[in-house]
């Protein structure tokens, strides 16, 4: 093979990515990456909603779902609707879905279009042959029943996705706490909207793309639910210090940490980062989740960030009381951790990098 067969080769066998927002919550969820700047990947908005649609001028497409059945003003909460209005679009939907390879799916659970319309974006994901992971969150516990309805929409999404990342907006409350609605949601949004980026930069740079890609899949085929939990550390032991508060203080709460199927790490440190600090931190994981039956770990250099390191941890396969059904009351995130976890978050809603990232590395490990 020549040359330039070989660039040919791996401009092809690039993961094709898209990443739709769903209903109200998932458009200003997708809006938010897509003002970082997603690399290689495509964004769509979808919403009955025409007038929120129409302030979706970011991304790569919009799709007014169920013109017919809701006229443009939204399914009033009742996610039947939502999945009705999906099925009108499902032509349109099939053909934008085409040739997807990795398909992120953002939505807040609660309302009507987003909750009803994600399992039949997820079906044609999935019939596509695409990794399909959904992302979302779940209403604040004293939206009862919209917290009833996203349970019952995560039951039925699991037998459509992948994977499904479930972040329990009342955890976010915790840690966001006193900040008004409108800061602790751009919180929430900056925080599923790094996930998507953190991942979909990780596996379209260009070095490493097939294993990244193979890797990714691997931990989340199948992964069921899933939880992300965040951490940031300087000084010594900076990368423990930020992998442990990750994986101590997952935003959905899930039974047993060490019952976890696959854990995926994603650091970035600024030029200071050393590889022994990466390689520890991998160390770090096995021995906190040591039932793994794979572990992922990524590192991006961030040049504008010297002296820290920010860690996104994703626990797949878990458990979770809320969704089993059983009501009791979850435990609180200890005090101590709180006020750093939320510096971290918010670090992580105000900064992000844009062109800035030099260097992306994959690492795995398999028992
Ligand atoms: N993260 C985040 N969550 C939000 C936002 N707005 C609402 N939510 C949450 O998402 C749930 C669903 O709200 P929407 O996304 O507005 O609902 P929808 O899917 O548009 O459904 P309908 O308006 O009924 O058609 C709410 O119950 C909130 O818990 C937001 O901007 N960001
Ligand atoms: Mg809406």
């Amino acid at each position: 093979m020549t040359r330039e067969e070989l660039l040919e080769k791996v401009k092809t066998s690039r993961p094709s990515v898209t990443v739709v927002g769903l209903g109200g919550a998932g458009c200003n969820i997708v809006t938010w990456i897509a003002d970082k700047k997603l690399a290689g990947g495509k964004i769509i908005g979808a919403n009955t909603d025409a007038s929120h649609l129409s302030t979706m001028t970011r991304a790569d497409k919009i799709i007014l779902l169920g013109e017919k059945l809701c006229k443009g003003h939204g399914c009033g909460g009742f996610p039947e609707r939502g999945a009705e209005a999906a099925k009108e679009n499902l032509a349109e939907i099939k053909e934008d879905l085409k040739g997807t390879n990795l398909l992120f799916l953002v939505a807040g659970l609660g309302g009507g279009s987003g909750t009803g319309s994600i399992p039949v974006f997820a079906g044609v994901g999935r019939e596509a042959g695409a990794l399909t992971i959904a992302c979302v969150t779940i209403p604040f516990t004293i939206e009862m029943t919209r917290r009833e309805k996203a349970r019952d929409a995560i039951r039925s999404l699991a037998e459509v996705c992948d994977s499904i990342v479930v972040i329990d907006n009342s955890k976010l409350r915790e840690v966001a706490g006193n900040l008004p609605l409108k800061d602790a949601l751009s919180v929430a949004n900056a925080l599923v909207g790094s996930f998507v980026k953190n991942l979909t930069d990780t596996i379209t740079q260009p070095s490493l793309i097939n294993l990244d890609y193979a890797d990714l899949r691997a931990i989340m085929e199948r992964g069921g639910i899933s939880s992300i939990g965040i951490g940031e550390g300087d000084g010594a032991n900076r990368v423990e210090k930020a992998v442990s508060q990750a994986l101590s203080t997952p935003l959905l709460d899930i039974t047993d940490i060490s019952t976890a199927y696959g854990v995926l790490i994603h650091i970035v440190g600024g030029e200071d980062l050393t590889l022994e600090e990466v390689a520890v931190a991998g160390e770090q994981i096995m021995d906190k989740v040591p039932n793994t039956k794979r572990v992922i770990w990524g590192a991006k250099v961030d040049p504008m960030l010297t002296g820290a390191v920010r860690v996104m941890a994703v626990l797949t396969g878990v458990t979770c009381p809320f969704l089993s059904g059983i009501a009791k009351p979850a435990p609180q995130i200890p005090k101590e951790v709180v006020k750093p976890l939320r510096e971290a978050m918010e670090h992580m809603a105000e900064s992000f990098p844009r062109e800035t990232i030099s260097r992306a590395a994959v690492f795995s490990k398999e028992k």
